[in-house]
């Protein structure tokens, strides 16, 4: 049993000061008491806020960042991005998959990222031959997370197809191809590896309806069953307008609207992207509780356009942010992004505010936090008895944040010029940032530079 006293914290009752947490061995808070002395507790050196979970990870992707920023020859989208992704992959080892995820995750804690759901599809050796144990990649995943400390909900991800209609794989995708039998022994090899963690656990993700038939995402479905009735189902879905184009002319549907009319979309799922939304499909896709699980500045950076933000929170729906392809990892500059596309897009300010008077940045920091935990499945998300002390001390320090308070702290985090906002970050009761540092940083990123040098070479 641990106690560590806040001089003030954001809990899930609100702002409170001078707050006693008493945190238990296996990393849940067991009591929480407002308005007390530290005595001989632990004093937090700044407000405490709940970490951040990043509900959309493709980590692989981090070694990217930067490489595809020159003009193409054909004017450059996101399919030719990708064309330069299944390049980037040619070369990638389990160690190298292992070292880029290690330094990513070291990244995101220091960001205030307390926890990632990985969304993994690299699963086979360059030449598309599964590696002896077929789950050896995610196992990779798995290990990078336990050594940066952060929480993680891996999603292997079965991929079988080119487009709609079960058009075949292509070269570029060989490495992401298994069947529902052996993405199944995938899913319980790391189900079995997970069983005893208290901060990992494993979800199941159909990679988009392009990469499964109707069938196989229905078995997917019945997979996640079987693994419990909390497991979460992540898929990409209706990121761009080519895809929305492709489904109607496979099924003279939209994907959301296809997805809401042959699955039984609810709180376990997560839709990532979902950026070509129709008002009626944010208002259906809002009513099934359904997480939507946005990117701002890796849907910024491939152009796929805005989420149809408006209509889907004001009829209740979900979000929570990823990095994704980790050209930012940084939650609180997702948020920020969020709303500066609505902002560019209507031309107008505070478009995303809940009421008059009411913090902006507190309300997003407050909906992406417990959207974040939905679809992560994980105890997390606000602080409170019974959920897991994941949590940020927010640097008084960064100019940013001098002298605010309450939820004028994550206005300023979120809107202001912040550098650096979070100064410690505890995962499951155990510190994993301290004063700014990770215990692992140095070593990790040599790592990763000899992977970069040997990859740019
Ligand atoms: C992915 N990423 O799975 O990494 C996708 C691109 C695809 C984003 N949509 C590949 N950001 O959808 O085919």
């Amino acid at each position: 049993m641990s106690r560590y006293h806040a001089s003030s914290a954001l809990l899930a009752t609100g702002w409170s000061e001078n707050v006693l947490f008493e945190v238990d061995d296996a990393g849940l808070i067991t009591a929480l008491t407002p308005g007390v002395p530290a005595g001989d507790a632990e004093t937090l050196g700044g407000p405490v806020v709940p970490g951040m979970p990043c509900l959309h990870s493709t980590s692989f992707q981090r070694g990217m960042a930067g490489l595809t920023e020159k003009g193409g020859p054909q004017g450059d989208s996101f399919w030719s991005w990708r064309k330069l992704m299944y390049r980037f992959i040619e070369q990638l080892q389990p160690d190298d998959i292992e070292v880029i995820a290690t330094q990513l995750y070291i990244e995101m804690l220091r960001a205030g990222y307390t926890s990632v759901a990985e969304f993994h599809y690299l699963h086979h050796d360059v030449s598309g031959a599964p590696y002896a144990n077929r789950a050896e990649t995610s196992g990779r995943l798995l290990a990078a997370a336990q050594h940066a400390g952060i929480a993680q909900t891996l999603l292997p991800v079965l991929y079988a197809h080119d487009n709609f209609g079960g058009t075949p794989p292509t070269s570029g995708q060989r490495r992401f191809i298994n069947g529902v039998a052996d993405y199944t022994r995938i899913v319980e090899v790391l189900v079995a590896a997970t069983r005893d963690s208290r901060a990992q656990r494993i979800g199941i993700a159909p990679h988009s309806l392009r990469a499964v038939t109707p069938a196989m995402l229905a078995e997917a479905i019945s997979l996640a069953a079987t693994l419990g009735a909390d497991t979460p189902i992540h898929l990409n879905l209706s990121a761009q307008l080519k895809e929305v184009n492709d489904c109607l002319a496979w099924s003279g549907q939209r994907p959301i609207a296809w997805l809401l009319d042959h699955a039984q979309v609810d709180g376990r799922w997560c839709v990532i992207h979902a950026t070509h939304t129709e008002i009626g499909e944010a208002e259906r896709l809002a009513r099934s509780g359904v997480v939507a699980g946005l990117c701002p500045t890796s849907e910024g950076d491939l152009g796929d356009g805005f989420f149809n933000a408006v209509p889907y929170l004001r009829s209740g729906g979900r979000i929570g942010v990823g990095a994704d392809s980790h050209v930012c990892v940084d939650p609180f500059m997702e948020l920020k992004l969020f709303e500066y596309g609505q902002r560019l897009r209507f031309e107008r300010r505070n478009v995303l505010a809940k009421g008059i008077g009411e913090s902006l940045g507190g309300h997003l920091y407050r909906i992406t936090t417990a959207g974040g935990a939905q679809a992560m499945a994980q105890p997390v998300g606000s602080l409170a008895v019974g959920l897991r002390a994941d949590w940020l001390v927010l640097d008084e320090d960064d100019p940013a944040l001098a002298e605010q308070r309450g939820d004028g702290l994550l206005d300023a985090a979120i809107f202001g010029p912040a550098r650096q906002p979070v100064r410690d970050v505890m995962v499951a009761g155990r510190w994993v940032v301290r004063e700014g540092q990770h215990p692992q940083a140095a070593t990790s990123f040599r790592r990763y530079r000899a992977v970069m040098k040997r990859l740019l070479g």
